[in-house]
C-alpha cells in the first residue's frame, strides 16, 4: 500500500491505525514534509513502515513508487482553508496537478486508487437547518482549497469513467485527534490555552462544523478498501454537530479556564456557514458506525495527547501565530 501524506494528521493516524489493525499490509509512505508534515508522527510505527521524502508533483517518482503497490491511499494534499485565501498557488499544484500525477500512474500501472477528499466541494448549508450533503449534492465548492479538492475528486471520476482505472472516493467533515498541526481550530485553542493565550474566534463564532474522530474516518477508509465500489463516493460524517463557539467554550471548560478567555477576531472571507454529511450510504452498504460516540470524551483525549506532547507541536507553535498575526486573525 502506497500512503500519500501520510507524514499528515489524517494520513499518519491512518498509518497508525493500519499498522494495528491490518498488519498484512506492506506500507510505503510518500510525503514531501511541507510545514503540515512530521516525520516524528510515524515514530510509533517506525520499523514497520517504508518512508519516502519525495513530492506528489514529481511524476517519475510517483511512478516508480506506483508500479511497485497495489493500492495507493492519497491523503497528500494541501489542507488549510486560510493558507488557501493566502496563497492559492500550491493548492493548486498539490491538489490538482498532484492528484493527476497519481492518476496518470494508477492508469499505467492498473492499480486501485482511494482518494481522500472533503465535504468542503459542496460548498455550505444554511445555518439554521437540518438538511445535509449526500453523494448526489451538486459540487458549489467556495474557497480556494474546497475548488482544488473539488477539481481533483472530478478528476478521479473521469479517470474511472473515461480510462476505466479502479478508484473509489470518499468525503468526510472535519476531523479532530493527535497529530493535528496547530493551524486548525482544536489544537490552535488548546494549545492557546498552554501556551497562556487567549483563544481566537472567528466573527461571531456561529459557524457549525460536524466533528468526527479521525480514527472513525480512518475506520471508513478501510470498509471502502475492502468493500468499496469502483467509481463511486462515500460521505463519512459523524453527526455530531457544534458551533465553533460551542467548541471554545468545551476547551474552556474542560481546560478549567474563565469561560471569556476568549476574542472574537475578523471573520475567514466566505466563510462556510454549516457542515453536515448524510453518511446513510456508507453505513447501509458497507456496515460504518463511528465509536467516539461522545466528542467530549475524544475531545478530553485529545487535550490530554496535546498535554503530554508538547515536543511534537511547539516547534510549530510561533511560526503558526505569526501567520495568523499577519492576518489579523
Ligand atoms: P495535513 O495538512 O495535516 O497533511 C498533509 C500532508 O501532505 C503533509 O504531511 C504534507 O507534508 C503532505 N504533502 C503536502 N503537499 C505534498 C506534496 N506536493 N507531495 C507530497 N506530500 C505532500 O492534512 P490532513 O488534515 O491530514 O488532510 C489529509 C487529507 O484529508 C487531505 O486530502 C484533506 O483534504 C482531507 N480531509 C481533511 C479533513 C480534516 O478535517 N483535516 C477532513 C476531510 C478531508
Ligand atoms: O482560530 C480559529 N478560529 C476559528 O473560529 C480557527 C483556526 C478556525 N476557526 C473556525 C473556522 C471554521 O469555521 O473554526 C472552524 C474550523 O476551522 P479549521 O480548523 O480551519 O477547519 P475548516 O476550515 O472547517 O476545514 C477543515 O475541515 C475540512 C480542514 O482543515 C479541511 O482540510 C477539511 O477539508
Amino acid at each position: 500500500m502506497l500512503v500519500t501524506g501520510g507524514a499528515g494528521f489524517i494520513g499518519a493516524n491512518f498509518v497508525h491505525y493500519t499498522v494495528r489493525n491490518h498488519p498484512d499490509y506492506e506500507v510505503t509512505v510518500l510525503d514531501a514534509l511541507t510545514y503540515a508534515g512530521n516525520q516524528a508522527s510515524l515514530d510509533p510505527v517506525a520499523g514497520r513502515v517504508r518512508f519516502v521524502r519525495g513530492n506528489i508533483l514529481d511524476a517519475p517518482l510517483v511512478n516508480r513508487l506506483v508500479a511497485d503497490s497495489d493500492i495507493v491511499v492519497h491523503f497528500a494534499a494541501e489542507s488549510h482553508v486560510d493558507n488557501s485565501l493566502a496563497g492559492p498557488a500550491a493548492f493548486i499544484q498539490t491538489n490538482i496537478v498532484g492528484t493527476y500525477t497519481i492518476l496518470e500512474a494508477v492508469r499505467e500501472h492498473g492499480v486501485r486508487l482511494h482518494h481522500i477528499s472533503t465535504d468542503e466541494v459542496f460548498g455550505d448549508l444554511a445555518l439554521e437547518g437540518t438538511d445535509k450533503f449526500t453523494e448526489q449534492t451538486a459540487y458549489d465548492p467556495s474557497s480556494p482549497y474546497s475548488a482544488s479538492k473539488a477539481a481533483s475528486d472530478l478528476l478521479v471520476r473521469a479517470w474511472v469513467r473515461s480510462y476505466g482505472i479502479t478508484a473509489t472516493l470518499s468525503n468526510c467533515a472535519n476531523n479532530y485527534g493527535p497529530y493535528q498541526h496547530v493551524e486548525k481550530l482544536i489544537p490552535r485553542q488548546v494549545t492557546n490555552v498552554l501556551t497562556g493565550q487567549r483563544l481566537k474566534l472567528y466573527g461571531e463564532g456561529l459557524n457549525v462544523r460536524e466533528w468526527t474522530h479521525v480514527d472513525d474516518h480512518n475506520a471508513a477508509v478501510h470498509l471502502i478498501l475492502d468493500r468499496g465500489r469502483s467509481g463511486e463516493t462515500y460521505l463519512i460524517g459523524s453527526g455530531d454537530e457544534r458551533s465553533n463557539r460551542q467548541i471554545i467554550e468545551a476547551i474552556l471548560a474542560a481546560m478549567d479556564q474563565p469561560a471569556d478567555a476568549f476574542d472574537f477576531v475578523p471573520d475567514r472571507p466566505g466563510h462556510d456557514l454549516r457542515y453536515s454529511n448524510d453518511s446513510a450510504k456508507i453505513r447501509a452498504e458497507l456496515g460504518w458506525a463511528p465509536v467516539y460516540g461522545d466528542f467530549r470524551e475524544g475531545l478530553a483525549a485529545t487535550i490530554d495527547w496535546y498535554r503530554a506532547n508538547e515536543w511534537w507541536w511547539k516547534p510549530q507553535k510561533a511560526a503558526t501565530e505569526a501567520r495568523y498575526a499577519a492576518l489579523n486573525r
